[in-house]
């Protein structure tokens, strides 16, 4: 039965350890492991305590957390040291971030180091470089599939290569995001090869089954994420002779973390990420960490308390690395990755503003903000310790994942609405420019999400072929809207590559067979650097996007009340098609920004006054912060022109900033 890892035990432990550390070396590992470690084993034992091998589990997992705390470089604890200090750092409004592939950005490692100049020059300080571990050749998810999570694909470079890339980086002052794909592996990792050879210690990494009795009753509550080209949850395995859970693609087989292994393994293979440089480990698909029959298998408790030991370990090892919990669920789920019912983040301090992202996207296809203000009225606060990556677009699709509540509240059905929604976005709705792709269409249950590049999706694309002047101007001005309400709304903005330069559709991906069944390949571009060179062209696409966002990016930075310190208030305009809040800096009164965009395609009034009712917002005279226009208020009324956002102060007559 269970027994307690006692301190004696530990400091077995330690002692083992001790011909190659003294103990003076570790004693601030020393300190935090006493500081969380009643944590660390009670979720343990939670998780764990009924099994026979728990104990030596733990141990083991505090032999690894040693181990990887001796590892870690000794510029990377003074960076924890430093955030532990300033612990509510990357609530600032100083940060900036990209997504981007690395191959589809600048080759390989090397060259994406060779473009951080550009990034540089655009305003840029943290990077999310999507996957490059090992993953096999043909399909893999974009790397999703991973064949060894410790070493980095060669066709990207070397793990030398990343350190490399990590340290120019910090000279840069710019962070570094990496993912870890805790939920699977590919069917050709280590792990898989050996349960396939019949090694029962692997076989127990997996869920695996002989016949179909276990899978057909999983298969009766778990939706189906990949319908077109995965169908189902379970894959057969010849060579194994049984069917392995495959939430994902047929190759993805998903980890069993009902074994402490799994998670003791994922543990340190996260620390190992750290230890390369990572400031920011990107958590993939953790809303199915845990499998239950009779449920979805999505957002279960057991996946919560994983992601709380995983945070914990992390506190231990490398205090000043934060977890991104990528968790595309229901608005009132994906809050629950900060941790519930806390203050400071328990699991993740940083989670995908999914929610916010959807509704972006509606209010761009409705031309109005009902749902948008509606969905964020209900989104809970976040916790104080924590905040949002908002994004527009990202490698993965659009999915739906409002509230249905909300929908009707806002005066719709939510099955037509929805519907209307791929319909406007994948341009089959008759005026719609946009130019998507229907994703994980799903016939039995009606459900389907949309990719596409973010200039095919508001018409830039369709604009430029018609070369109509007047709609290549409003999609311009929708891409800078959308940029503008990420980059103000509080929380981290994650720009997508090539978006920068109003990058469209690539249509290449439907001649690779590993590829073409996966619309999402459509905006998984290759940059062309050619295009980018334009952003110097007075006039061009590219100048205008690149210089717009150039310009919001650097006035984000020197607004204080844009910090994420809960300090946005959402207002109810009277007019449907504008969307309005207040950002207030924490501190000072003085400094408010009241943030509005009209969604809408005709100039709308706004009654100032009226709508700030509370001192801010009087003088009668304002400026927007991003263009610098000071525009005119015809008795406190403010024309917003269409498709467009203002960051406004208030300004009292003839002052100026
Ligand atoms: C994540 O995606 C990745 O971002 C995808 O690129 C991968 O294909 C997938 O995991 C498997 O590794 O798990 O919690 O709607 O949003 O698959 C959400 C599809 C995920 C994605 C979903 C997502």
């Amino acid at each position: 039965m269970y027994e307690q890892v006692s301190h004696a035990q530990l400091n077995a432990i330690l002692d083992r350890l001790s011909p190659e550390v003294s103990r003076a070396d570790i004693r601030h590992f020393y300190t935090r492991l006493g500081a969380n470690f009643y944590g660390i084993h009670t979720l343990f034992n939670h998780l764990y305590g009924q099994r026979p091998d728990a104990a030596e589990r733990l141990g083991d997992l505090v032999e690894r957390l040693a181990r990887a705390y001796m590892d870690r470089p000794e510029e990377l604890r003074y960076r924890d040291m430093a955030r532990e200090r300033d612990h509510n750092w990357f609530l600032s409004q100083d940060l900036a971030g990209m997504a981007l592939y690395c191959d589809g950005f600048a080759g390989d490692l090397a060259g994406l180091e060779a473009c951080l100049p550009y990034l540089s020059e655009l305003g840029i300080n943290l990077i999310h470089v999507m996957p490059i571990l090992a993953c096999p050749p043909g399909a893999s998810d974009g790397g999703y599939a991973v064949s060894d999570f410790r070493d980095i694909d060669p066709r990207a470079g070397t793990l030398a290569g990343l350190r490399q890339l990590a340290a120019s980086l910090r000279k840069r002052d710019m962070l570094l995001t990496l993912d870890v794909v805790v939920n699977h592996t590919s069917d050709q990792h280590e792990w898989a090869q050996r349960a396939r050879a019949g090694d029962q210690d692997y076989q127990a990494f997996y869920y695996l089954f002989d016949d179909r009795e276990m899978p057909d009753l999983y298969e009766e509550t778990m939706p189906e994420i990949f319908p077109e080209t995965a169908p189902g949850n379970f894959t057969w395995d010849p060579t194994l002779g049984k069917w392995a859970m495959t939430v994902f693609n047929d190759y993805q087989w998903d980890l069993n973390y009902g074994n402490p292994r799994v998670l003791v393994e994922m543990i340190d293979i996260i620390l190992f990420w750290a230890n390369q440089g990572a400031d920011v480990v990107r958590l993939d698909a953790v809303a199915f960490l845990w499998k239950k029959i009779g449920t979805q298998c999505q957002n279960e408790r057991e996946a919560h308390l994983i992601l709380q030991l995983m945070k914990d370990c992390c506190q231990v090892v490398a205090p000043g690395v934060l977890f991104i919990a990528e968790a595309i669920v229901a608005p009132l789920e994906i809050i629950k990755y900060f941790g519930e019912d806390a203050i400071m983040a328990k699991e993740c301090e940083i989670a995908y503003n999914a929610t916010f992202m959807a509704l972006l996207w509606d209010a761009t296809a409705t031309k109005n903000a009902k749902l948008l203000r509606r969905g964020i009225q209900n989104l809970p606060a976040k916790l104080d310790r924590a905040t949002w990556l908002n994004y527009i677009r990202c490698h993965d699709d659009i999915g739906l994942g409002f509230d249905d509540n909300d929908i009707r509240a806002s005066g719709y059905e939510p099955g037509p609405h929805r519907r209307f929604l791929v319909d406007w976005l994948t341009g089959g709705f008759a005026g719609s420019p946009a130019r998507g792709r229907p994703f994980g269409v799903n016939p039995r249950t009606g459900d389907a999400r949309i990719s596409g590049a973010l200039a095919s999706l508001v018409g830039l694309e369709s604009a430029l072929e018609e070369q109509d002047p007047a709609a290549i101007d409003r999609a311009i001005e929708q891409i800078l809207l959308l940029h503008g309400l990420i980059l103000s709304f509080g929380g981290i903005p994650l720009l997508y590559y090539g978006d920068e330069i109003g990058t469209f559709n690539d249509c290449s991906f439907l001649e690779d067979a590993a590829k073409a069944g996966d619309s999402r390949w459509i905006h998984r571009p290759r940059i062309d650097w050619e295009r980018a060179e334009r952003r110097h062209e007075r006039g061009t696409v590219e100048q205008r996007l690149f210089d717009g966002l150039k310009r919001m990016i650097a006035v984000r930075k020197t607004i204080p009340a844009f910090a994420d310190f809960n300090n946005r208030e959402l207002l109810e305009p009277e007019d449907p098609r504008l969307f309005a809040f207040l950002r207030t800096h924490p501190a000072l009164t003085s400094d408010a920004v009241l943030v509005v965009a009209n969604l809408g395609l005709e100039p709308v009034s706004l009654d100032l006054p009226k709508l700030c009712n509370r001192g801010y917002f009087q003088y009668g005279q304002v400026r927007d912060l991003y263009t610098g226009i000071i525009p005119e208020l015809a008795a406190g009324q403010l024309i917003m022109p269409p498709s467009r956002f203002y960051w406004l102060t208030d300004q009292r007559p003839g002052a100026f900033l």
